[in-house]
């Protein structure tokens, strides 16, 4: 089997309301789509990546180029004999002298090992699951000899998961094992103009069900605004914050005053470097920290919590690079009684299909940030996700038919275009 075409699509889907947070304002969801075409099917993958490296060093346009120059063609090379019979790899590595084909060659057959090491030691998991996929399991192995690039490798995994699955008849809820068919929604709210927009904005999700709110908080944005909506809430509601790494250790004493707003928990007020005060502010208060940025695959999570720089993770595939790897991170997670829960990056319905399906496994314990489709957008580029009603209020209900469960709609992928897709074969 093997992988026969990519095609990247560069799309603008317009956001409802402007998304702030202490790293900038979107107005747009500007976003990359991959769709992969197999020997057994086709399927779609998300780039969470932003229009700006700004959340992160990746962004729409870099994981296009990395996709277009190295990965894409390493993917589609994988199954044929030898890399310098093919141009554009040949060039790759000529342009690289630091690294030639043979060393490039053992890279990958490290990184397989290690992979299958990993993926032995959590048997019984819910990564056991990988070994039901052996084509997108070989995405990331295949891809290990470019450093970073998360983003731009998870979306290539995604699509090939997607079309994998789909020829095996099977649900991504079912592949990652999931144990529940609905799941608990929280949303995340941005910096607002004022407080007084900022509990108008709230209310209205609270009348919509979310059953958690997350507040984008910054310098200058953050007492007074938890506050007021820790005031109009009540005790008992679920309240969060999150600062994008926008406070330094100056700010510990600040930020543990926030302990007298009941949050569930903040999430990484420091640089995504920076543990070592993450652990300090962890020892100065008693709401728990929780990692985001800092988080980019199991050994990072595994360190993070044995230093006790988090007591939560939020997982986010597109930032580890890719579902496989968010697999052994909540099944590392869990072995350490850690609770997890799945984040967000403003994804059309594409990408939070499958991040639904994440959300469905045993240690996601917390509401995610995989709010309704018309939290984000007036039309998705698939099938709307809608909350549900009754015991359901405040729910997205996981979908269960193959692959991702949902439908692209091409006529929006064509009509939002702001490039021409660029082709791979
Ligand atoms: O830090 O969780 C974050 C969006 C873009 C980049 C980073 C983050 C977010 C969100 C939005 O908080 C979550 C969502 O609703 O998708
Ligand atoms: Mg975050």
């Amino acid at each position: 089997t093997g992988i026969e075409r990519i095609e990247l699509h560069r799309v603008e889907v317009p956001l409802v309301r402007p998304f702030e947070t202490s790293f900038g304002r979107e107005t747009v969801r500007e976003v990359l789509l991959v769709r992969v075409v197999t020997d057994a099917g086709e399927g779609w993958g998300e780039c969470v990546a932003g229009r700006d490296p700004f959340y992160s060093g990746e962004y729409v346009a870099g994981a296009a180029s990395v996709i277009e120059r190295y990965l894409g063609p390493a993917l589609l090379r994988r199954h044929t004999a030898a890399f310098e019979e093919h141009g554009h790899m040949t060039g790759v590595l000529i342009d690289d002298p630091s690294r030639s084909a043979g060393v490039w060659v053992d890279d990958r057959e490290q990184h397989a090992a290690g992979a299958d090491r990993r993926a032995a030691a959590a048997a019984g998991g819910a990564a056991a699951s990988i070994a039901s996929v052996p084509l997108a399991a070989s995405v990331a192995s295949t891809l290990a000899f470019v450093a970073g690039h998360r983003m731009a490798k998870a979306a290539l995994e995604a699509a090939v998961l997607d079309a994998e699955l789909r020829a095996q008849g099977r649900s991504m809820g079912e592949a990652f094992g999931a144990v529940r068919e609905w799941v608990d929604c929280g949303v995340s709210v941005g910096i607002a103009p004022t407080v007084d927009e900022l509990l108008d904005e709230v209310s209205g999700y609270v009348e919509q069900g979310y059953r958690r709110i997350k507040l984008k908080i910054k310098p200058g944005w953050d007492l007074i605004p938890v506050g007021a909506v820790r005031e109009m809430l009540g005790r008992d509601a679920m309240l969060q914050v999150d600062a994008n790494t926008a406070y330094t250790a100056d700010d510990i004493p600040l930020l543990a005053s926030l302990d007298a707003f009941e949050l569930l928990l903040i999430e990484q007020p420091f640089a995504e470097e920076d543990l070592a005060t993450h652990v300090r502010l962890a020892e100065a208060c008693e709401t728990p920290v929780c990692l985001d940025e800092s988080i980019l695959d199991v050994t990072t999570a595994v360190d993070a919590i044995d230093r006790g720089a988090t007591s939560i993770v939020n997982i986010k595939p597109g930032r580890m690079g890719g579902y496989l790897e968010a697999l052994r991170v909540h099944d590392a997670c869990r072995a350490l009684d850690v609770p997890v829960w799945c984040g967000g990056m403003l994804e059309t319905g594409v990408g939070r299909a499958a991040n639904v399906a994440l959300a469905a496994l045993p240690g996601f314990l917390l509401p995610g940030d995989t709010s309704a489709s018309s939290r984000y957008f007036a039309e998705d580029l698939t099938e709307p996700f809608e909350l549900g009603s009754g015991e359901h209020r405040g729910q997205l209900r996981v979908p269960d038919a193959p692959g991702t469960g949902v439908t692209v709609r091409d006529d929006l992928v064509r009509a939002w275009a702001t490039a021409a897709p660029a082709v791979l074969t």
